[in-house]
């Protein structure tokens, strides 16, 4: 099948799941074109079956908001036709829907009915979608796709909470691709970062308030007290600054690292003891599964959609959101010596059900389902 592919190309989960995704069809003998403003940023190889189109927007004194979503659209408009896709895979509702439903509409006078998909991520529905300006565009470009999937059973109730929807929604989970994601031997790294055998706890994102990282500071400060350990933050944004003025506030620079942007995270993870994700609102939660695959148990909220991906007592525990004392206690649990193997063990065991491999086949069926469907109507 010819897939094109529409995603933020930057770091965050959505753009990581629609490149990943790209990578893993395109190795299965799919053509795949990215349609994006940027390389994505886990695409810096040759594929022979891969392509990247990249938009430009051009500027205009008049264009006080350069108008994305036309570039978009007129980007992807070129590229079905003059690559004959079969199908066009958006991931994020938000400008990515509108704009493939645009591009639809157009290619439509050129005898053309392309079949779109839209993936919906998380923040696209439980934040920017309850935006009561975003709402009705969003409400409309799902409802106007030919499928729509969510990454996790929460995010569909979400969805349909959230929305008037008249489409079905089609669950596919987040995937990892347990040959990278693995334990890889690291041991000096540790010492390194650990060297009077501490352990070793673990955050990644892209430092949004949502992710509650004062949480896992205030958190750590009471754990430290209990379990002697170090804390790495690993990733870049909003929040950063004002976390490290926290961490240095509560006293902690000695032992809490802020690492910036970081590419092979699993060496991290390796060596990782614990992995925290207290967030407000998390769809799913990649990067807590990326820890566990590495067998890093996870202290999280019970938000959205993590209670489908961390069981509780089994691979990690869950506290309400905001409840650092629980997380505190939870924590010290797991990190006894005789507790930790077991979470570890269980943490990869439940891992193993979201490879790569058991998830990229539920996007193919999903698209030979569309595909057929747009033919049907067509007739
Ligand atoms: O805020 C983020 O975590 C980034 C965001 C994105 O769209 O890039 O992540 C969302 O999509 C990921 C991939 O499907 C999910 O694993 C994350 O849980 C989700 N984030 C939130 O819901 C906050």
């Amino acid at each position: 099948m010819k897939i094109g592919i529409v995603c933020y190309p930057t770091f965050g989960g959505s753009g990581v799941v629609a490149t990943e995704l790209g990578k893993a069809l395109a190795k299965k003998g799919h053509e795949v074109h990215f349609i994006t403003y940027t390389q994505p940023i886990r695409l810096d190889f040759f594929n022979e079956n891969i392509f990247y189109h990249e938009v430009n927007i051009s500027s205009y004194p008049l264009f006080q908001y350069p108008p994305y979503e036309s570039a978009l659209a007129g980007k992807m408009v070129d590229v079905v036709k003059y690559e004959k896709l079969d199908l066009l895979h958006v991931h994020y509702a938000i400008p990515h829907a509108t704009s493939a439903f645009l591009a639809k509409q157009i290619l439509k006078c050129h005898g053309i009915n392309i079949p779109v998909v839209t993936t919906l991520h998380g923040t696209d529905i439980t934040i920017i979608g309850k935006d009561p300006t975003y709402t009705p565009v969003i409400t409309f470009s799902i409802n106007e796709s030919d499928g729509v999937t969510s990454v996790s059973a929460d995010l569909r109730k979400d969805t349909f909470d959230t929305f008037d929807i008249k489409n079905e929604i089609d669950v596919i989970p987040n995937f990892v691709d347990l040959e990278r994601f693995k334990k890889h031997p690291k041991e000096h790294f540790k010492k390194i970062i650990c060297p009077n055998g501490e352990k070793l706890l673990v955050h990644t994102s892209n430092f949004r308030r949502v992710k509650r990282i004062d949480d896992i500071i205030k958190m750590f400060a009471k754990l430290k007290q209990i379990v002697p350990s170090k804390l790495l933050l690993v990733g870049d944004g909003p929040e950063r600054v004002s976390m490290e003025h926290l961490s240095r506030e509560l006293g902690l620079e000695e032992c809490v690292r802020f690492v910036g942007k970081l590419d092979a995270i699993e060496e991290v993870l390796s060596v990782a003891d614990l992995f925290i994700m207290p967030s407000e609102k998390e769809s799913f939660g990649l990067a807590a599964l990326e820890a566990m695959a590495c067998e890093v148990p996870v202290i999280s909220s019970n938000t959205g959609g993590l209670p489908e991906l961390n069981v509780n007592g089994v691979t990690g525990f869950l506290s309400n959101v905001g409840d650092v004392d629980d997380m505190v206690k939870n924590a010290a649990f797991i990190l006894q010596d005789e507790n930790l193997p077991t979470f570890k063990a269980n943490a990869l065991a439940h891992a193993k059900k979201f490879d790569i491999s058991q998830i990229v086949p539920m996007y193919e069926a999903h698209y030979e389902r569309i595909v057929e469907k747009v033919k049907n109507q067509h007739k």
